[in-house]
C-alpha cells in the first residue's frame, strides 16, 4: 500500500512500486522519420490516449546469441505494466534523454541505443557490461510499429534491432524477468506451436518477418548485407 504508485489521474494505482518508479524515465519523442522532437516520461509515452494522437518514441530490441547460435529469450515479469508474462527477445527498453543515449543522426542514435542496451542487459538480466562491450553489438535495422497492450497501455515505437553474440553470466532481476531460456531456431518455432505461451507483439512481428533469415546468417559474412539498414521498416 502507500502512495508510491498514485498520481493525479490514478493511471498507476495498484502496480508494482519499482515498475511505477521506472515510469518516470525520460524517453526520446520522435517524428515519423526518427528525428528527436522532444522528450516525455515513459508513462506518457505508453498511454494509448497519447499514442492514439500519434505520440512516438525511440526503443531498442536486443537479440543475444551464445556461441552455439542459441537465442536467449525472456518471459516478462508479472510486475511489468505493459505486456506482463509474455515471452520475448533477450531484452527491450528505451534509450533515455541522458548524455550518451540521445542522437539525431543515425550514427549517434545507434551509439545511444547500444549504450542503453548494455545498461538494460545488466539491470534486467545481470549481465556484466564487460561481457557485452559496445563494439560487439551489431545494428541491423529500425522497425516502426504500434501495438496495444491491455487497452490503457501500449507501444508506438521506432525500434532499433541489435544483435550480439556472447557467452554471458546471468543474474536475473525477478522484478523484470520471470523466466529465461536459450533456444535454437527449431525450438523457437516449436514454442510458437504451444497453445499456452504468449509472445509480445514486436517479437512476433520480427519472428514472422526477418529473424530466422538473419539468424541463419549469424556469425558469417552473409549477415553483413543486412547490417546498418538506412530505411525504416514500417510494420
Ligand atoms: C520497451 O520494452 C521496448 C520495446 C522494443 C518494446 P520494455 O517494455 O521491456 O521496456 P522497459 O524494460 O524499460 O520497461
Ligand atoms: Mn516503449
Amino acid at each position: 500500500a502507500g502512495n508510491a504508485g498514485s498520481d493525479e489521474t490514478g493511471d498507476l494505482d495498484g502496480y508494482d512500486e519499482e515498475q511505477v518508479r521506472l515510469m518516470d524515465e525520460v524517453c526520446i519523442v520522435l517524428d515519423e522519420d526518427d528525428k528527436p522532437i522532444g522528450s516525455a516520461s515513459k508513462k506518457v509515452c505508453h498511454l494509448m490516449t497519447n499514442i492514439d494522437k500519434g505520440l512516438l518514441h525511440r526503443a531498442f530490441s536486443v537479440f543475444l546469441f551464445d556461441s552455439n547460435q542459441r537465442l536467449l529469450l525472456q518471459q516478462r515479469a508479472t510486475e511489468k505494466i505493459t505486456f506482463p508474462d509474455m515471452w520475448t527477445n533477450t531484452c527491450c527498453s528505451h534509450p533515455l534523454g541522458i548524455p550518451g543515449e540521445t542522437g539525431a543522426e543515425l550514427e549517434a542514435a545507434v551509439m545511444g541505443v547500444k549504450r542503453a542496451a548494455q545498461r538494460k542487459l545488466e539491470q534486467e538480466l545481470g549481465i556484466p557490461p564487460e561481457q557485452v562491450p559496445i563494439e560487439k553489438f551489431e545494428f541491423l535495422t529500425r522497425i516502426h510499429y504500434k501495438a496495444p497492450s491491455d487497452g490503457k497501455w501500449g507501444e508506438h515505437e521506432i525500434d532499433y534491432i541489435l544483435f550480439i553474440q556472447a557467452d554471458v553470466d546471468l543474474a536475473i532481476n525477478p522484478n523484470e524477468v520471470r523466466d529465461s531460456r536459450y533456444v535454437s531456431a527449431e525450438e523457437l518455432r516449436q514454442m510458437f506451436e504451444q497453445p499456452g505461451l504468449k509472445f509480445t507483439p514486436w517479437f512476433k512481428l520480427i519472428c514472422h518477418s526477418m529473424l530466422f533469415e538473419w539468424w541463419g546468417h549469424l556469425g558469417t559474412a552473409a549477415l553483413d548485407a543486412y547490417k546498418g539498414e538506412q530505411e525504416i521498416r514500417r510494420m
